[in-house]
């Protein structure tokens, strides 16, 4: 019986021990350590989406400073944003509306690259026009057509066929121009510019000094040699006016591709 006695303390001083190792303490450790595992578990979860939302938003990676050096921000930048992001770093706020202007921006020339063409007609007039060749080849009360007589700087010469609206028929009953303006320019997508006094553009009796029975106003040109211009090759708009007289080189006067008119 003593025998079973000692066992039976030695099992209730085995079970005490067991118990103390069971204590509040070492339960909330084990908790702890549970939980370490857990977060760590969900680490690794978000590290794993971390890794894929730059594939899915490249455009958050990109202006994200930490993560490019300064250097490759300012080559992949064009000069004119590169210019904007050191006027941000004055203030957040520009931070801000700077982003959002440059975003307008890439989303405006895009919508300008499905736009039509147009011709734009700016400055001293009443009516400032942006108009697509459909709308000029529209204005019929203004179409004028006719063989130019031309004659270029080295002596070459030649009569071309045009046809396209009278150019002050167009300012002064479509744009109605100011009454106080005295200048037009003539300004071509690739910076070529013409500049005419208003007087020079109100004459309707431009010469072909190989024909005196001829006059011709200044035109805005949509076909050549009955052929319409190619929108591919640039604005299909050409300026084209005869001789003031004999022996005036007028072929230079010409401009191609026309993207704006400006009065002043
Ligand atoms: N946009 C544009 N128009 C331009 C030029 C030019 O360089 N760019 N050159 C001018 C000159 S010098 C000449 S002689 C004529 C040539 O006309 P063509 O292109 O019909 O041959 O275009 C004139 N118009
Ligand atoms: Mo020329």
């Amino acid at each position: 019986m003593k025998k079973y006695k000692i066992i039976l303390v030695l099992v209730l001083i085995v079970a005490l021990i067991s118990g103390c190792s069971n204590s509040p303490q070492n339960n909330k450790e084990n908790v702890q350590i549970e939980k370490n595992k857990e977060s760590q578990e969900d680490k690794k979860e978000v590290a794993v989406i971390n890794t894929e939302k730059p594939e899915e938003e490249p455009i958050n990676n990109e202006k994200s400073e930490t993560e490019n050096k300064p250097e490759d921000i300012i080559q992949d930048m064009p000069i004119e944003e590169t210019t904007r992001g050191e006027e941000s770093i004055l203030s957040e706020e520009t931070t801000n509306e700077n982003n959002q202007t440059i975003i307008e921006n890439e989303s405006e020339s895009s919508e300008t690259e499905e736009k039509e063409v147009a011709i734009k007609i700016e400055g001293l007039a009443d009516n400032e026009l942006t108009l697509t060749l459909d709308e000029l080849k529209a204005m019929v009360d203004i179409i004028f057509e006719e063989d130019f007589y031309w004659l270029n700087s080295f002596g070459s010469k030649g009569h071309t066929h045009f046809k396209g609206v009278n150019l002050w028929s167009l300012l002064e009953q479509k744009a109605l121009i100011s009454a106080t303006a005295t200048k037009v320019s003539i300004i071509a997508q690739d910076g070529y510019q013409m500049d005419f006094s208003i007087e020079q553009v109100k004459e309707q009796d431009y010469i072909d000094e190989t024909n005196p029975e001829k006059n011709y106003p200044m035109i805005i040109a949509w076909e050549e040699n009955g052929e319409e211009y190619d929108p591919e090759e640039g604005a299909p708009f050409k300026l084209v006016v005869g001789q003031k007289e004999a022996g005036d080189v007028n072929k230079p006067q010409w401009v191609s591709n026309i993207d704006r008119i400006v009065i002043e």
